[in-house]
């Protein structure tokens, strides 16, 4: 990369954000607009965001391609094509180029900069940031725009240091392809990357072999491509579709489920689960308004999956190991192509280590008495989410307080959006936001959009400085609690309460309300003047 497309850090700007993935460049065009001067400080040498580092073989998004896009650039939402109901990797990074090019956003942006540091400084209302570079810019205002699962949770394997061969990690892949043609391949997880990944990996590496410590529900993608009668009938009123989508609980418009399970009887519910299996996606638990309430109707939704995962694997033994017990959905529920059909494949096998973990030695993997060859490894271990895109930066916000120690128990924000002793710093979807239980374009678009609008309050009321209060902060993570503590997330290990990630506090981070009422509760702050808020 030259110096030019680097780009040169500013020594001061109105706004500093970090990332350039889709929220960062809507926040850059924003700020622009409304006469911000601006910049995006990111690390990587391109824009996108997750879709820049998650390039492992078939990544993929799990809400269809229509959806998952933008609303703000409406002569784009005409001419751009996604190809397939569900976009691959590759076709969101080249529309996230697209944005950048289009709206020529890379003359605002620094490359291959890892902000290490931000401190707010009193004295002046600003804001001193510092990247891995050791260059310096100062802001009046700090936004995060550092996505939900941006920092990839490497674990430390005994004896890892000691293997021959390349460690992949899915969500930092090499940006040059990786021929597995002809190896012996490892895969550690199965989780939603493994299951994207595994079915792509068997079909090149001569042999692979899967490390299981949890198995995990999936539902086939009906992944196909769009006809462009299927497109044009969408794009001659998008607007609808983004109404539906808006006022649906996970901003993703779609089938509208049926009652309770409750009311249904078990064939009724199974005829309803196998109707959504055949049509495919995420909305397969939307089925009904308490499978994610009641652990009854949940274990119903439960054995349907788990009987067509025992219909799919020819090996009992093979399909009774992929058989989850957990709560359904409590984890991402995983959206697949042909995951479960890979077992049936004579180079694949399944390796159970719940019970005796794994080591790596310098020639494969060792768990129990057994031993695996391999030649490469890939950890599709996840990511240590929500908070740790946050916590990596050294953030002081008022009186030196350092971030780490203000969420030691969890993190603590109002909305999402903002944070108690941390004044104008502002987080694109935070923990505490409806964030990752949401389609996650449209409800970036929603947190940029009300940030730009408290930015442009400030200004034009004369005001430096805003903050959240104490108890507007306390109110909202009560709130939290209180809608969160029926919902099976909440009692259920994920990456979504941070039991994924050794020490860190457990409890579910994003909002759980749905995003119409989350909005709703936006605007009404809002428009009563930012209520909840300090400003100086
Ligand atoms: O990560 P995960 P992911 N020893 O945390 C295992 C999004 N995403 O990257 O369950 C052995 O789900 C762990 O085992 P266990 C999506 O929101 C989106 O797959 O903890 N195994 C698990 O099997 C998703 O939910 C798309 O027992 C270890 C796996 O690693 C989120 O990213 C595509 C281990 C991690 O699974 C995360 O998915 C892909 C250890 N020490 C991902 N540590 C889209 O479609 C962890 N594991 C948009």
């Amino acid at each position: 990369m030259t110096e030019t497309e680097r780009g040169a850090v500013p020594e001061t700007v109105d706004v500093v954000i970090v990332g350039a993935g889709f929220a960062g460049l809507y926040l850059l065009k924003l700020m622009r607009d409304n006469g911000f001067d601006a910049v995006a400080l990111e690390q990587g040498r391109g824009v996108g965001g997750t879709w820049y580092w998650n390039r492992y073989p078939g990544a993929r998004c799990d809400v269809e391609s229509m959806q998952y896009s933008h609303q703000y650039l409406p002569a784009l939402e005409q001419e751009w094509d996604w190809s397939e109901r569900y976009a691959s990797q590759p076709e969101i990074l080249a529309y996230a180029n697209e944005i950048a090019d289009r709206l020529e956003l890379r003359r605002d942006i620094c490359f291959e900069r890892q902000v290490v540091q931000a401190r707010f400084d009193e004295s002046d209302h600003e804001w001193s940031v510092v990247c891995d570079t050791g260059e310096r810019v100062r802001a009046r205002f700090f936004i995060m725009a550092t996505g939900c699962l941006s920092v990839p949770n490497k674990v430390e394997f005994e004896g890892q240091d000691s293997f021959g061969g390349p460690i992949y990690q899915t969500g930092n892949w090499p940006h040059q392809p990786v021929d597995f043609t002809g190896k012996k391949v490892a895969v550690i997880g199965t989780g939603s990357s493994a299951i994207q990944s595994i079915p792509q990996i068997a079909r090149q590496a001569a042999d692979l072999t899967i490390f299981q410590r949890t198995p995990n529900y999936a539902v086939p993608a009906q992944n196909r491509p769009l006809t462009t009668q299927e497109r044009d009938e969408i794009k001659s009123n998008y607007g609808d579709l983004r109404h539906r989508q808006a006022r649906s609980m996970a901003n993703i418009a779609g089938r509208a489920p049926l009652g309770p399970a409750a009311d249904a009887s078990r064939e009724d519910q199974w005829a309803e689960y196998q109707h959504r299996w055949d049509e495919g996606g995420i909305l397969f638990n939307g089925a009904f308004t308490d499978v994610m309430l009641d652990k009854k109707a949940n274990e119903v939704a439960a054995d349907f999956v788990r009987a067509k995962i025992r219909e799919t694997v020819n090996d009992p033994a093979t399909a009774e190991l992929l058989c989850p017990t957990n709560t359904l959905g409590a984890k991402r529920l995983c959206v697949d192509i042909n995951y479960f059909e890979t077992y049936n494949r004579p180079n694949v096998r399944l390796v159970d280590i719940s019970r005796t973990g794994l080591a790596i030695t310098q020639t494969g993997i060792k768990s129990g008495t057994n031993t695996y060859d391999v030649d490469a490894i890939v950890y599709a271990t996840g990511f240590d989410a929500m908070t740790g895109a946050i916590l990596r930066v050294d953030i002081q916000g008022r009186e030196g307080r350092h971030m780490r120690d203000h969420w030691a128990e969890g993190p603590r924000t109002y909305l999402g959006l903002a944070i108690n002793g941390f004044p104008n710093l502002f987080t694109v979807t935070g923990p505490a936001s409806p964030s990752v239980f949401t389609n996650m374009i449209p409800t970036i678009e929603q947190h940029c959009e009300w940030i730009t609008d408290c930015l442009c309050h400030l200004r034009d009321s004369g005001q430096r400085e805003i903050e959240a209060d104490k108890d507007a902060e306390n109110d909202w993570m009560e709130h939290n609690r209180e809608v969160g503590k029926a919902h099976l997330r909440s009692s259920s290990a994920s990456w979504y309460t941070g039991e994924n990630i050794a020490g860190k506090p457990i409890g579910l981070m994003p909002y759980i309300g749905g995003f119409p009422r989350y909005r709703e509760k936006c605007d009404e702050i809002a428009a009563d003047g930012y209520v909840g808020f300090r400003k100086a």
